[in-house]
């Protein structure tokens, strides 16, 4: 080994008492954690981790009995990543968690630099508000509450409603530019009739002189039903991607970017009985399964799939599904500020 690579030891009285001297100047070394910060490969603090519906649905309904959702402002179980305890965060970047609104109950009006985005698991008819538009959602819908977006939610429904809250809570919080402000009115007032955002932008049109483009999609909502018709044809209509089977992301109407700049979501059918490559990415993503039984296999983890469960792929850790029957997965992640920064990378892999 060449001299100027000679291991030197740290841990006299000499490197001690320098180090001393530089904590109290506010400086640190460098070589003590270069190695550390700047890594071959991306390592994670997330870990690969499952919650299964049937675990997490008798819990929620728990809360339902405990506080309503007014009291708790909103009555959510945070999905945390165990690797990620007392952080409120389901990925480094991303916050998860499970949503229940009863039957006549409010969720009251605020708004904050955070954008959200949901996936509807039960229940159908309940609505949310964005910016004076009332949204309605059923099960498999995607609904968007863009940044500092006034939003309240309300079940004027006989049954319950269940969705998967995401937000890029850790993300904002990171570049401390975290606003949030509450409104003296419990709902906001309704101004555009139901259906307005889904004339304007979701019928293959535009206004003709519509105003610029905004990074988050004047669609607030993205129907399940659109989504998985699409989906099937596709299943029947073209080849399958060996790692995702049909996987397909949310678009923006005016610019065919995501839906949103800090969280991308998509959807993707794995066929009955097809078993996905293996496949890593530097987005760790959280998914929820919209339908069908199967598998994944998440790093060194397997986990069976049913209905409305929840996982966790942390970034760089390899990922593969097996379908029992035709797996419908909703998934989201940090991928488009990945994109944006030049970051973003993807592996396939034969033989993982
Ligand atoms: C939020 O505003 C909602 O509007 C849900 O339903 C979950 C978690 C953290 C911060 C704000 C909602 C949230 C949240």
């Amino acid at each position: 080994m060449d001299q100027m690579r000679q291991p030197v030891s740290t841990t006299t009285p000499e490197f001690a008492g320098y180090y001393g001297r530089l904590t109290r100047s506010n400086m640190a070394p460098l070589w003590e954690v270069l190695k550390n910060l700047v890594t071959a490969e991306p390592v994670s603090p997330a870990r690969p981790a499952h919650w299964p519906y049937e675990e997490v649905r008798p819990l929620l309904f728990e809360a339902g009995k405990l506080i309503s959702a007014e009291q708790a402002e909103r009555r959510v179980l945070v999905l945390e990543n165990p690797g990620l305890r007392n952080q409120s965060s389901i990925t480094h970047s991303l916050y998860a968690g499970i949503q229940l609104v009863l039957p006549g109950e409010v969720a009251p009006q605020h708004r904050h630099s955070q954008a959200a985005l949901r996936f509807i698991l039960e229940g159908r008819g309940a609505t949310t508000t964005v910016e004076g538009e009332r949204l309605e959602m059923c099960p498999g819908d995607l609904i968007l509450t863009p940044s500092w977006q006034w939003h309240d939610h309300q079940n004027e429904t006989k049954e319950p409603i269940v969705w998967l809250d995401g937000l890029d809570i850790a993300l904002v919080a990171l570049l401390d530019a975290g606003f949030a402000q509450h409104a003296n009115q419990k709902e906001q007032e309704v101004t555009r009739p139901k259906g307005t955002s889904r004339a304007l932008y979701g019928a293959n049109m535009i206004p003709v002189d519509d105003s610029p483009a905004s990074l988050n999609s004047p669609l607030m909502r993205y129907p399940y039903e659109e989504a998985r018709a699409a989906l099937e044809r596709l299943k029947q209509g073209t080849d399958w991607d060996s790692c995702h089977g049909i996987r397909m992301r949310y678009a923006h109407p005016r610019t065919g970017d995501w839906v949103m700049p800090t969280m991308g979501p998509a959807i993707q059918l794995v066929p009955g009985r097809f078993t996905t490559g293996a496949y890593r990415a530097t987005d760790g993503a959280i998914f929820a399964v919209a339908e069908g039984h199967g598998s994944a296999k998440i790093g060194n983890e397997n986990f069976d799939l049913s209905p409305h469960d929840v996982f966790v792929c942390p970034a760089w850790t390899w990922r593969s599904f097996t379908a029992a029957e035709d797996l419908v997965l909703f998934t989201f992640s940090d991928r488009p500020v990945q994109e944006k920064l030049g970051l973003w990378r993807e592996e396939r892999s034969a033989d993982h």
